[in-house]
């Protein structure tokens, strides 16, 4: 299998299925595409017709976006060890899988993922709201589940959010204690770490993705 992703530096979706394929050990190349803007839809139109990655590529089969990729690794290479064994517990993790798939636009729009850089933004009133709101979704799943990972073991949930924890770590966002000590097990993966020392020593600038002012 082939996973195609993005610069480490930057791709936040490409981070996603990438942490579960290498938390859980499953067999895998990597291919960069640099999102740099040359040729950039021509380039990632060879994978996939939504001109985008992450993609995943099985002998045949290609499939694309983050999340349809980790149900698909789940299915085929973890027998239903991405999500918790719980069928209530499953359905809120698929939930809040789902919210961050589909939410939080203004953290994304406003602390594009950059992990070599510390940065000040000025965020909007609705970043704010959305970090709130993310942090205290954090609080109640880490309080149920006794941590450390949002249900307690690590599951596809946490790499949804994982990439989050790297751009507030970027902007210099406070945390609430609960999301330290959810920050620090993160810091402590070997997966996570494995990708930051790569994302550190890329030197390619992709300018939509550099927001801010040094701090
Ligand atoms: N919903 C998709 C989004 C993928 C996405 O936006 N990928 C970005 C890189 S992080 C991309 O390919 N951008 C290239 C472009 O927009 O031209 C997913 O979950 O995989």
């Amino acid at each position: 299998m082939k996973l195609v992703i993005g610069n480490k530096n930057y791709s936040t979706w490409s981070l996603r299925p990438w942490l579960l394929m290498t938390h859980f050990n499953v067999n895998f190349t990597e291919q960069l595409e640099s999102l740099a803007p040359e040729k950039l839809s021509e380039r990632l139109a060879q994978y996939s017709d939504s001109k985008k990655v992450p993609v995943l590529i099985n002998k045949e089969l290609n499939v694309w976006d983050s999340l349809a990729i980790c149900e698909y690794v789940n299915e085929q290479c973890l027998a239903g060890r991405g999500w918790p064994k719980d069928p209530s517990q499953r359905a809120i993790a698929r939930s809040v899988s789902a919210q961050m798939h589909s939410g939080f636009g203004a953290i994304r729009n406003e602390m594009p993922m950059n992990i070599r850089a510390k940065r000040r933004v000025e965020l909007s009133e609705d970043a704010k709201n959305e970090i709130n709101q993310m942090q205290l979704l954090w609080h109640r799943l880490l309080q149920n589940s006794g941590g450390p990972w949002l249900f307690g073991e690590f599951s596809i949930a946490d790499c949804m959010y994982i990439p989050v924890i790297l751009r507030f770590e970027t902007y210099g966002i406070s945390l609430l204690p609960s999301t330290k000590q959810y920050r620090d097990a993160i810091f402590a993966n070997e997966a996570v770490k494995q990708w930051i020392d790569v994302a550190l020593q890329e030197t390619e600038i992709v300018e939509v993705d550099e927001a801010g002012e040094e701090r």
